[in-house]
């Protein structure tokens, strides 16, 4: 359950096209659908958030984070193919058109094609404290074995 990202009241879906080209090659776009609706995605879309780097494949993997800051339920975005793998993580409250420039927070991977972000899990609360943590995979990581990295909730 992602929760009510655009903070209408009403739980959204989150739909990614991590390969839509835009301006570029692959980078990618979330779009943030609340009400019931039928026709083109950009139009029935509360709100969508592009991806900037080519083949950053931004939406690949996409998760809820919680509300932290009373704006609506905030969401992580990963961009596996953006150099090192990056996920951004963006507040509630979204409604419009945003770029990966507009995150709140972000997250880079340890070495170039690690693939941060290639998978994501919140809203969970992985260690029990009462605060939702963060579990981002990345598939090319610890030189291509792939690992887990668990983001302790409290600083997102
Ligand atoms: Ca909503
Ligand atoms: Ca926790």
């Amino acid at each position: 359950m992602i929760g009510d990202v655009d903070d209408d009241g009403l739980d959204d879906f989150l739909v990614a096209a991590p390969e839509r080209n835009l301006d570029g090659v692959k980078r990618g776009a979330v779009y943030v659908l609340s009400a019931m609706g039928s026709g083109e995605i950009t139009a029935v879309a509360s709100a969508e958030l592009h991806g900037l780097i080519d083949d950053g494949r931004f939406g690949l993997a996409m998760t809820g984070i919680g509300d932290a800051d009373g704006s609506g339920a905030g969401i992580a975005i990963g961009a596996p193919g953006e150099g090192r793998g990056k996920v951004f993580m963006f507040s509630g409250g979204l409604a419009g058109v945003y770029t990966s420039d507009d995150a709140i927070g972000r997250v880079v991977g340890e070495a170039f094609g690690g693939g941060l972000g290639s998978a994501l899990v919140g809203n969970i609360d992985y260690d029990d404290d009462g605060l939702l943590d963060l579990i981002v995979g990345a598939d090319g990581g610890d030189s291509g074995a792939g690992e887990v990295v668990v983001f302790l909730g409290g600083g997102l």
